[in-house]
């Protein structure tokens, strides 16, 4: 292209911040209400904290966590996007890579949470829109305002058991062999002379209006089902990682023109159960060792983080080198986690949150591509 690639300023830099940790409860599903499921969670939104009622020896012990931002079980998909993740979308627009990471056992709302579900179809946003639908939106909204001159670039992939899947590739009807056994494009890490992770062999897809985006999201949504169904419960076992990358070009006196640009990442991570179950079982060893290497390896980096120890294992698994800049980096990162109010889901919520309170140490030290 004609236009000059966008540069790094130095003048933000050593400005740390904190990865910013909310939670989120969902309510009772009406399953769960007829069957009149104990609630052991409790959310204060306005004093930011999460109490769990546990009863130990018969004595009421509660644990109370506290985080950036705490959203309950009556918690609208509209408010969290609004508090939360629209200010996320405006520093996206100001140059600035950003990550979200939803985290959380499976069935407690991540992929409710990013992605959504659709009830009405065209139009407007659906109110249960999740946050890639409606970070597209904004995105085009603000652009469109702004009259810029703008290009947009969005992928989509899911890695389950080691192997990065182009959720975007045109379908290939060619073949009635299901998808597991054809013979699929690899698509490979490659690390750039700074460390950067790329990608090779994923299509990067320009988008020009969000009707465009939709549908592309719906060949994402598509082929994850068919991969669902061909491996039961797979989505639970990966992670999918929705990127959109932003180049606004900015009119500069004199003669150069500068690109600024801005990346956001949007990740739905495998249920954390999984690492609990990461144990090698049956004649599938290896498999499971391989599904729950990036999860395991995140909680790895986490913990080295907060611990500031001088190895941060991030080569050890994909999900760490592709994100590695989110965690300790310049990204600027918020994680979500999603827990369920019921009694019989408390040892995975207390996991969840004791890990999501870690996460809350990890310092970024967030820098604008161009300014
Ligand atoms: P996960 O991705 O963590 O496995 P899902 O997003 O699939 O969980 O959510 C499990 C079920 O609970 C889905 O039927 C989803 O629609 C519902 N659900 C999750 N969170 C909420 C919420 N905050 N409000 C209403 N329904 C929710
Ligand atoms: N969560 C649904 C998809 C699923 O698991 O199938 S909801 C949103 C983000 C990424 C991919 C899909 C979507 C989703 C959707 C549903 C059906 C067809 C296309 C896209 C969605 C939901 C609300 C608004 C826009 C897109």
């Amino acid at each position: 292209s004609e236009w000059n690639y966008s540069r790094t300023t130095t003048h933000d830099k050593d400005k740390e911040t904190n990865v910013q940790v909310l939670l989120r409860c969902r309510p009772l599903s009406d399953d769960e209400q007829r069957l009149n499921v104990p609630k052991v969670v409790s959310c204060n939104e306005n004093k930011r904290e999460v109490t769990i009622a546990q009863n130990v020896a018969n004595k009421q012990v509660d644990r109370v966590f506290t985080f950036d931002k705490v959203f309950g079980p009556k918690s609208q998909q509209r408010s969290i996007y609004d508090q939360a993740i629209s200010p996320i979308v405006n520093e996206v627009l100001d140059g600035f890579n950003c990550t979200v990471f939803a985290y959380g056992q499976t069935g407690t709302g991540k992929t409710y949470t990013m992605e959504g579900g659709m009830r009405n179809k065209g139009g407007d946003l659906p109110a249960e829109a999740g946050v890639i639908p409606r970070a597209v939106r904004q995105i085009f909204n603000i652009l469109e305002a702004q009259n810029a001159d703008y290009s947009m670039k969005v992928t989509f992939v899911e890695l389950y058991n080691e192997e990065v899947t182009d959720l975007l590739a045109p379908e290939d009807n060619s073949s009635s062999r299901p998808i597991e056994e054809k013979p699929k494009k690899p698509i490979t890490l490659l690390e750039d002379g700074k460390g950067t992770v790329i990608l090779r062999g994923l299509e990067e897809e320009s988008v020009y209006s969000v009707n465009e985006i939709y549908t592309l999201l719906e060949r994402g949504a598509s082929k994850r089902r068919t991969a669902d169904t061909l491996l039961n419960k797979r989505s639970s076992r990966s992670h999918s990682v929705f990127t959109i990358t932003v180049y606004v070009k900015e009119t500069v006196i004199g003669d150069q023109e500068l690109i600024k640009c801005g990346k956001l990442n949007l990740v739905d991570l495998a249920g954390s159960e999984n690492i609990l179950r990461s144990g090698a079982r049956e004649g599938r060893a290896r498999e499971a060792g391989e599904i729950n290497k990036s999860l395991l390896t995140l909680g790895r980096v986490i913990n080295a983080l907060v611990e500031h120890s001088t190895h941060v294992p991030y080569r050890d698994s994909k999900l760490t080198r592709i994100l590695r800049d989110s965690l300790g980096g310049k990204t600027k990162t918020c994680i979500i986690a999603t827990i369920s109010p019921s009694s019989y889901c408390l040892e995975e919520t207390l996991s969840t949150l004791d890990y999501a309170s870690r996460a809350k140490n990890i310092k970024n030290k967030p820098e604008a591509n161009q300014k």
